[in-house]
């Protein structure tokens, strides 16, 4: 099967790409790159030195003996991704290329705009590509749990049965995105939904939770195949962070109360959920959602693993709870399903205290690379 990993240069699309590789699918990486270039203009960068992608792939090559086909180009130019397209012939489409920070989105107008437009126009460039040329390649696309929001009920995969006024229908989940990042999520799931219903396009949206670790299998392989992982207040997520920060001796930086509950998962999970997607595509027709994560911590349970965990190691851990920069419930009722993803056959790795450890030793060997100057968060939600 061909696949195609739309943003392979990225965190969980180079983990991926490895992956499907290794595991003989034959894959190609499309990337316009724009994630280094926008580290660049913020001044921040992994935690990991990350080679450029075509060293990258040709010691994955050396190693293995598996190519991986490369396009460098933006998928918001039309001609560049068809005529990828039409070169390299996928079966499936991993889509991962997006601005993906919701602190990124609300620096100001115009990175909101720019996430907006690249993330909306380049989805749907994919879908009308899909409908004029690969009608039956299954899309898989990278959506984020974060489209539901944290509603007082219980969140369902996708869609929900709701009854009205003594009728009964099925309707997509109600949506109440906390940023304009998470925003532009909901308007690609709503384009992707409705290019299924007319075109009779086949999609997977998966709904994932926020992504921790740095190693899989294949990133391990070699020095030069490393992944990158953020720790920055723009573009790394919570529990990456809290590792780093105890790492450097920094105090953990819970925003607010930090009874934010969210779904988390190991990026050695994410890159099996899309090995399941794909092996097991939509039906044409068929808009299909998964949620993708595989537990379900608040901000302050991270906080306090990573320090049970760091002082474990000897690490003198401190746990700052910081005025929160966003606009969110601290605390809240958050109780999401995940049973497609499992019930296809994944089988979770679960945040236990020997995997916090690696993360902290991955973050011990890298910690002179820190630049302390930007632990703290900079990027406000209020004006
Ligand atoms: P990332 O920033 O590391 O990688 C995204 C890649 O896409 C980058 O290499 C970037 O250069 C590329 N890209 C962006 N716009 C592009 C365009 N117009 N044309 C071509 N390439 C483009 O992000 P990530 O953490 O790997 O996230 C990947 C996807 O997974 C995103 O869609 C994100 O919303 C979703 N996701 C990530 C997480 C997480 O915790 N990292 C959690 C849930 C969902
Ligand atoms: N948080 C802290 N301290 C920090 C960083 C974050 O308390 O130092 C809190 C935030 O306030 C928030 C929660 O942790 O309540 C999660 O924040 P995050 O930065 O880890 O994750 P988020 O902004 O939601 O975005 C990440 C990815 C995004 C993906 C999303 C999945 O960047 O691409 O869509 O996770 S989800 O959270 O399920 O929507």
């Amino acid at each position: 099967m061909k696949v195609l990993v739309i943003g392979g240069d990225g965190y969980c699309g180079w983990a991926t790409a490895l992956h499907l590789a290794n595991k003989g699918y034959e894959v190609g990486i499309l990337d316009n790159l724009i994630r280094r270039h926008w580290d660049a203009k913020l001044g921040v960068d992994t935690l990991t030195p990350i080679a450029p992608i075509q060293q990258r792939l040709q010691r994955w090559q050396d190693l293995t003996g598996k190519p991986i086909a490369l396009y460098v180009g933006d998928i918001n130019n039309y001609d560049f991704l068809i005529k990828s397209l039409r070169d390299f012939g996928p079966d499936s489409i991993v889509h991962f290329g997006e601005q993906r920070s919701a602190p990124y989105s609300m620096i100001d107008r115009e990175h909101a705009v720019m996430t907006q437009t690249n993330n909306v126009v380049g989805t749907l460039n994919i879908l009308f590509a899909m409908r004029d040329e690969f009608p039956d390649c299954h899309l898989v696309k990278l959506g984020t749990m974060g489209e539901y929001g944290t509603p007082n009920i219980d969140i369902e995969e996708g869609y929900i049965e709701i009854e009205h006024n003594g009728r009964k229908d099925t309707l997509p989940y109600p949506k109440q995105p906390g940023s304009f990042y998470h925003l532009s999520k909901v308007h690609d799931s709503h384009n992707i939904h409705f290019a299924c219903k007319i075109w009779g396009l086949r999609a997977t949206d998966l709904n994932q939770g926020i992504v921790y670790g740095v190693l899989t299998e294949e990133t391990g392989m070699d020095e030069l195949l490393v992944n990158r992982l953020d720790y920055d207040g723009v573009f790394g997520t919570a529990l990456n962070r809290f590792c780093i920060q105890a790492a450097i001796g920094h105090p953990l930086t819970v925003y607010g109360k930090g009874g934010q509950t969210r779904g988390l998962l190991d990026i050695r999970d994410t890159v099996r959920c899309i090995e399941i997607a794909i092996n097991n595509p939509a039906e044409p027709g068929n808009f299909r959602v998964f949620n993708q994560f595989t537990e379900l911590f608040s901000v302050g349970d991270l906080a306090m693993m990573v320090k049970k965990a760091g002082s474990a190691m000897g690490m003198n851990v401190e746990i700052d709870h910081v005025d929160n920069p966003r606009v969110e419930l601290e605390e809240h009722y958050f109780n999401a399903k995940n049973t497609k993803l499992l019930d296809l056959g994944l089988q979770p790795h679960f945040l236990s205290d020997s995997l916090l450890d690696s993360l902290l030793n991955f973050a011990v060997k890298y910690k002179h690379r820190v630049d302390h100057n930007e632990i703290l968060p900079k990027v406000s939600w209020r004006r």
